[in-house]
């Protein structure tokens, strides 16, 4: 114990030396916000929490970690739903949080790219391109807490992702620390560079495991100026994914967003979220919230309006509503974004963020609720299905009663994992697409990925972590 006592504070006085006191946090109380997540539901310890102010910075703590075989837990604005920022409960893991690199380095209009810091919050970097009369599209209902550095190393998708890409598509660049404090200096802002492998590829997505991202170069787009929205009612996941289609024919790329949500998930919303209501007058099975968006309105609500008055004479949906005012078109949205909250406030929750190709989505569907209620008998539970149809993507969550006991909700979980996650290996899908695999779904990767692709996997973290130091518990 004495020994280990002095590991601790020899580490702590090293770090201090690199950051100052301002750039530690070890008051156990001011520790909580980061060794807790967004979801409560994963807690850990730690002696310190570090907050490097600058990439130099990020190096020399690396340095100090990597000679003492300290594990390190990368963490941006731990909004993050895999519990991938969440250090163990071992207390011998240091998070190093990026939330103090939070400076717009440089944004060129003309090559339409912009340098920032990881620890850069999403939403001031959506602003920073709109200040130049640019547009960084990506869009999640954590936007005003989660970083560009969070968002890239868990590769995340949002409500934009059928029209501009998720963060992979997004990024030009990165500069990452290595484990041993190593700097590479990848931020090119290049639209073609063939010069070997692709390594901001390796760490998009790679969740800590590989290094500490410090600084990215971002794709802008042209600024949409006008948009259209509406929200639609239909009997039928088949009929949306009809609309769908018809809409990308209709309206091409103007399509921004094609957001689903059944009707236990706004039900949800509409009982737990303070000032929301229905849209439609009556209930629907399946709802969508559809965004159009261009650099030119003229015509923009025609296009859309037409497109629905099509589907709706023809049966493939119920019911549209389309906002008249902006107010309109945020209640909308904010029926949408309440569904993580609502979940919360409901219950206790198995998520499934899984990507499956869109012409089976009903098929799925139909098959994983029959699945899901044989095996449901026990439990009084809910099917909360929702996301971002456009792309494949469903949040397949299954709510559980908030009285459930912790090994009765360990039960469930295996239980309805192993039933949605079979499921989804038979449609040739992917049971992580945008979330993480962190330490959520860390098992779950072990079981569905085949052996040649987790030895690949561990061959790549054996040569950039050998000493096993980056988010250790995590993605592998
Ligand atoms: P954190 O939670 O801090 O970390 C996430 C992971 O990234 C961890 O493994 C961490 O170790 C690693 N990491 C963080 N920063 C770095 C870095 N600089 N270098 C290396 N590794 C790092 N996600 C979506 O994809 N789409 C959505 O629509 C969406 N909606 C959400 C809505 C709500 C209300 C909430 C709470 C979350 C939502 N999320 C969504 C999940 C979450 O916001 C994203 O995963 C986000 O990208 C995480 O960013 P963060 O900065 O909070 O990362
Ligand atoms: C969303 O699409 C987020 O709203 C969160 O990815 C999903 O709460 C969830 O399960
Ligand atoms: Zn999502």
């Amino acid at each position: 114990m004495p020994e280990l006592k002095a590991n601790k504070e020899g580490l702590i006085a090293q770090l201090k030396a690199i950051v100052g006191q301002v750039g530690l946090v070890t008051d156990p109380q001011a520790q909580a916000n980061y060794t807790t997540d967004w979801l409560g539901k994963w807690h850990g310890q730690v002696p310190v929490v570090v907050r490097p102010a600058n990439t130099q910075e990020v190096a020399a703590v690396m340095r100090v970690c990597h000679a003492l075989r300290t594990p390190v837990v990368p963490q941006g604005g731990n909004t993050g739903m895999s519990g991938g920022a969440t250090p163990d409960s071992s207390g011998a893991q240091v998070i190093v949080s990026t939330n103090r690199m939070n400076v717009i380095r440089a944004v060129d209009p003309v090559n339409n790219t912009m340098t920032v810091e990881s620890g850069v919050i999403l939403a001031h970097a959506q602003q920073a391109a709109l200040d130049v009369q640019r547009y960084f599209p990506m869009s999640l209902g954590a936007e005003g807490s989660c970083t560009v550095g969070g968002n890239l190393a868990t590769n995340a998708g949002g409500i934009a992702v059928l029209r501009y890409g998720n963060m992979r598509d997004l990024v030009l660049g990165l500069e990452v620390v290595l484990p041993d404090g190593r700097i590479w200096d990848g931020l090119r802002a290049l639209r073609k560079d063939n010069t070997g492998y692709d390594l901001r590829g390796l760490f998009v997505g790679s969740e800590g495991t590989l290094g500490i991202i410090t600084g990215a170069v971002l794709k802008l787009f042209a600024q949409p100026t006008a948009r259209a929205a509406a929200w639609v009612g239909a009997a039928s996941l088949e009929q949306l994914v009809t609309l769908l289609t018809r809409l990308q024919a209709s309206c091409g790329e103007r399509l921004t967003a094609f957001e689903m949500m059944s009707a236990p998930a706004l039900a949800l919303v509409l009982a737990h979220v303070q000032d929301t209501r229905a849209p439609l007058l009556e209930a629907h099975a399946f709802n969508a919230l559809i965004e159009l968006s261009d650099t030119d309105g003229a015509g923009l609500h025609a296009m859309l309006e037409n497109t629905l008055a099509q589907a709706l004479a023809e049966g493939v949906i119920s019911d549209a509503a389309l906002p008249a005012t902006q107010t309109q078109s945020v209640a909308l949205w904010k029926l949408r974004e309440g569904i993580s909250q609502a979940q919360v406030r409901a219950g206790k929750v198995i998520k499934h963020d899984i990507a499956l190709p869109i012409s089976s989505l009903a098929d799925f569907v139909a098959k994983a609720d029959q699945a899901v209620h044989a095996s449901a008998k026990k439990h009084g539970i809910a099917i909360v299905n929702f996301g971002h149809l456009g792309d494949g993507n469903l949040h397949y969550n299954v709510l559980l009663p908030a009285e459930l006991s912790a090994p009765a909700v360990k039960e469930a979980t295996l239980l309805f994992n192993r039933a949605v996650h079979d499921l989804v290996t038979t449609f040739k899908g992917s049971i992580s697409a945008e979330h993480g695999v962190g330490q959520l779904r860390r098992d779950e990767l072990k079981h569905y990925k085949s052996p040649i692709e987790l030895e690949m996997m561990m061959c790549i973290k054996r040569a950039f972590d050998p000493n096993q130091i980056m988010n250790p518990g995590k993605l592998l």
